[in-house]
């Protein structure tokens, strides 16, 4: 760890812990650091760490919504006090597979993760 990335967003930076990660369908996904021991800022970068694609510091905890195609690779940024440990939870909806992906109880156009996407019309 250390502090190599300034957050674009909030008043929670610090050393940061970054992870490449790659979306496995297409979808609305959700960055969630609920559980997380320290008040966190949550950051999306491209997969270069060249450019923010989206922050976000609530208090405490943040639930950071994003939307990204299917094999889209991007740095999560988890920027807390120096010396902790960050929980970071990722989940998503694929709208199309019969399967509730997310478990939050709503299966694909039920989901409100969907709403707008392609495959649930209005
Ligand atoms: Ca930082
Ligand atoms: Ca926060
Ligand atoms: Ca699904
Ligand atoms: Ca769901």
């Amino acid at each position: 760890m250390g502090d190599d990335y300034t957050t674009t967003c909030g008043s929670h930076d610090g050393e940061e812990e970054q992870l490449s990660w790659t979306a496995p369908f297409s979808g609305n996904f959700t960055f969630d650091t609920a559980g997380s021991y320290s008040n966190t800022t949550v950051s999306l970068l491209n997969s270069a760490c060249s450019g923010t694609l989206a922050c976000m510091d609530n208090d405490p905890h943040e639930a950071l919504a994003y939307t990204l195609t299917s094999g889209q690779t991007v740095t999560i940024s988890v920027d807390g006090p120096s010396g902790d440990r960050y929980e970071l939870s990722i989940y998503g909806e694929q709208c199309t597979d019969s399967v509730d992906n997310d478990g939050n109880g709503d299966t694909d156009c039920d989901d409100a993760s969907c709403t707008g996407d392609p495959a649930c019309p209005p």
